[in-house]
């Protein structure tokens, strides 16, 4: 390839790879995403249309510029222009036709496709409340008894092809809920309760992110979404109602001694533990999730410790405090955190 096409080539390169991957609005991996690419297309078409006719008018009267003075009285002789005038009439006619119809295109386009998206939300099949916290999201499943209820924190997952609706609340500030790939975006207002509905096409794993600046932690503040097959749903959801796994070993048992009597269980809840609090992330299978803090950082040992150690050397500003482990207890705590499953 020449060096010259080099940098096309890299835009294009650019360009596609922004239709993939786990963070894209141009994939379109739910319906409401579809629906709403589909339309983004037509407007995209409508108004390159309409800008390069202007171009086309701009170049036309440069080209044609009519004579001025002394030039425009010589030139009188030469040219005929008594085909001006309906020439011209005729290019304004076309020109105010062009803006009607495509303006009317677009606006039933916007119809139908707000009442896609609409239909979308009025057969939901599994409901899920998702509280956004700075810098975390509480999620809750509701189920068909309270014994089927799940609640977990910083991950979402959903059956392929099921409506699922989202109703959403805050309990600070404005948050905005974003599964690019999926769906648009549906701000979380305190005080408020708004909603949205996610039907997503295909299977794969999405990163949800807050999309409203909500304070300095704002980028820190993601959402793995699990899209899978209806079986793995089903297999995930029985196996995140069950209590915590008890501790297999001496270290991990020393860990859930210290959880379950000191600091970590006035804020965290550990189902079938004493550790029952509300106002932080549920950590009853924690280890089974993909990141730590809200998609802060990927889910292993080494972050685990370090989290552990000095949240606020990772996320500054966060509610996790520093509380200052022993090293034996900071052992003892990852080992546990780690078998929570
Ligand atoms: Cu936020």
């Amino acid at each position: 390839m020449s060096t010259n096409r080099a940098p096309f080539a890299l835009a294009a390169a650019l360009l596609l790879a922004g239709c993939e991957g786990a963070q894209t609005s141009l994939a379109g991996d739910g319906a409401e995403g579809m629906q709403v690419i589909r339309l983004g297309i037509l407007f995209l078409a409508v108004t390159t249309l309409a800008y390069l006719l202007v171009l086309a008018f701009l170049a036309a009267a440069i080209w044609r510029r009519r004579p001025v003075g002394e030039e425009r009285d010589q030139a009188v002789g030469k040219r005929n222009r008594a085909s001006d005038p309906p020439r011209f009439r005729t290019m304004l006619i076309g020109w105010v036709a062009f803006v009607t119809i495509g303006l009317a295109v677009l606006t039933i386009a916007s119809f139908f496709t707000d009442r896609g998206m609409a239909q979308t939300a009025a057969r939901p099949a599994i409901s899920i409340e998702i509280t956004a916290n700075q810098w975390w999201w509480d999620v809750e499943y509701e189920g068909s008894e309270p014994s089927r209820t799940v609640r977990t924190a910083n991950e979402l997952h959903l059956p392929v092809g099921v409506p699922a609706h989202i109703t959403l609340k805050s309990n600070d500030v404005i948050h905005s809920f974003w599964v690019p790939n999926l769906a648009g975006k549906q701000d979380l207002i305190p005080g408020r309760v708004t909603d949205i509905t996610l039907l997503p096409k295909k299977t794969g794993i999405y990163r949800a992110q807050c999309a409203e600046f909500c304070g300095v932690q704002h980028a820190h503040m993601a959402l793995d979404v699990t899209v899978e097959s209806r079986a793995d749903f089903t297999r995930w959801w029985n196996a995140a109602i069950q209590p915590a796994r008890p501790p297999t070993t001496p270290l991990a048992l020393a860990g859930y001694n210290y959880v379950t009597t000191r600091e970590c269980r006035m804020c965290h809840n550990i189902t079938g533990t004493p550790a029952s609090g509300r106002v932080a992330p549920d950590l009853t299978h924690f280890a089974s999730r993909r990141s730590i803090a809200a998609g802060t950082m990927p889910m292993n040992r080494g972050n685990l410790y370090g989290w552990i150690a000095d949240p606020q050397s990772q996320k500054p500003g966060s509610k996790m405090p520093y509380i200052g482990l022993e090293p034996a207890e900071l052992h003892a705590v990852v080992a546990y955190l780690e078998g929570l499953k």
